[in-house]
């Protein structure tokens, strides 16, 4: 339903505006001394995977207001993260959530995958729901609980979820717990700890070596009083541990108000333990809400420390897995990502400015006001014909919410697929 041609003749009815604005950067940028092809190069070159959670209805435990035309199944949400990559160029790969993913037939999954120009980025366990029929329940904990039985049930699907990637050539293994207690008293926690650890042990041991395994964490939810893994030191103390491969992810919303993340992000940097970041936007805890909604100036001093840490050789971490995790209950979910993706790029592309030289120097001298002022500075530049020209060069559209407007994307998609939605089985 969308071809380059479409979206090349939407493009044409946005160029001259365009044009003025990315003259105007790319002078601005000259004057400072920085070359405006060399960012853009640096953003078409950035992927940020897409969750396969939030292409359907998303939101809270309450109301879900399906818009209709939502994938059914693994094949129709690699479409849909066809389109958003058609669109922005920059969205390459989708992250699975077993069991809701799980392919039937991973020879025509990889084919779909091959023609939609796409990969498999992390596949993701879920030990925070019991399925149908399951021998032993995870209400108490999944790899921390009590009963071995409820353990190793927990391990081996985590084991499955390796199996399931390796068909689909993924590497990567996200493990996020919703393991915890309600009431003090409830759970020891020394010994949670350790079983936890004992457990994502026998889960790294059957990875491929060449794989990774994020450990993330989360201050509170589902549980209340107590999580196993409630904090970037906890992941951290584990992935020492469990072994070189194993990283801690970051997810934006999952720290209590206030947290000084950007902090958090150099630390595990200098340790060379930053393996992935989960984006989205957070006004209280776990929201879910779109990347740079709330909170723009501290999601640019989050990136100006990735940046920061990506750019120093002295800096031994990883490459990042990067992945959106967002899902609420308002926006179409394919704006939603579209809208987010931008706001990244955006936002990374801002930090690519940062005078580092200047900043160190003033660092170094202490030279408070100034040390701010270049981060300020680069922070209220407008970059957004960047991020454009970025996708133009790759044949994505200039502005991709626009074209999936114009283009009566979603509509197509509701004739199509119907107005059934898979989350609320209306
Ligand atoms: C639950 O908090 C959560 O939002 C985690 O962030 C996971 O990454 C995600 O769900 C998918 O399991
Ligand atoms: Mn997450
Ligand atoms: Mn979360």
């Amino acid at each position: 339903m969308l071809t380059k041609d479409i979206i090349q003749d939407h493009n044409k009815t946005l160029e001259a505006d365009h044009q003025f604005k990315l003259a105007y950067i790319t002078e601005l940028l000259d004057r400072k001394g920085i070359d405006a092809q060399n960012i853009i190069e640096k953003i078409k070159a950035f992927q940020v995977a897409i969750p396969s959670w939030a292409l359907g209805t998303g939101g809270t435990r309450f109301g879900r207001f399906p818009n209709g035309g939502e994938p059914r199944n693994l094949e129709e949400k690699i479409e849909d993260v066809g389109l958003i990559h058609q669109l922005n160029g920059s969205s390459n790969s989708i992250s699975l959530h077993i069991p809701w993913d799980i392919p039937s037939d991973a020879n025509a999954v990889k084919q779909l995958l091959k023609e939609h120009s796409l990969t498999i980025d992390s596949v993701n366990s879920n030990t925070f729901q019991d399925q149908k029929d399951q021998s032993y329940s995870y209400k108490f904990g999944s790899l921390s609980h009590t009963q071995t039985n409820s353990r190793n049930l927990a391990i081996d699907h985590n084991i499955a979820c390796i199996e399931y990637g390796k068909q689909l050539d993924s590497k990567v293994l996200t493990v996020w717990l919703a393991d915890g207690s309600n009431f003090p008293g409830q759970q020891h926690f020394r010994k949670a700890y350790q079983r936890t650890a004992d457990a994502l042990s026998n889960i790294y041991a059957a990875m491929p070596s060449d794989w990774t395994m994020l450990i993330e964490y989360k201050p509170y939810e589902p549980f209340f009083y107590s999580m196993v893994i409630p904090d970037w030191g906890t992941s951290y103390s584990l992935c020492q541990q469990i072994g070189k491969n194993a990283q801690v992810l970051v997810d934006l919303g999952h720290h209590l108000p206030n947290t000084n993340i950007e902090q958090i992000v150099g630390r595990l940097m200098h340790f060379g333990r930053l393996g992935g970041f989960h984006f989205n936007g957070s006004m209280y805890g776990d929201d879910d809400l779109t990347t740079g909604s709330i909170k723009p100036y501290q999601f640019f001093l989050i990136f100006n420390e990735l940046v920061d840490g990506m750019q120093d050789p002295n800096v031994k971490n990883p490459p990042l897995a990067w992945m959106i995790d967002a899902s609420h209950n308002t926006k179409d979910p394919i704006e939603d990502l579209l809208q987010s993706v931008n706001a990244i790029l955006a936002t990374y592309a801002k930090a690519l400015l940062v005078d580092r030289f200047a900043l160190s120097d003033a660092q170094e001298n202490n030279d408070v006001l100034r040390a701010e002022e270049l981060l300020r500075d680069t922070f209220f530049t407008d970059v957004r014909a960047l991020v454009a020209e970025a996708s133009r060069q790759v044949g994505g559209a200039l502005d991709p919410v626009a074209t999936f407007r114009k283009v009566n994307i979603r509509e197509n998609l509701i004739n199509k697929r119907g107005k059934f939605s898979v989350a609320t089985g209306l």
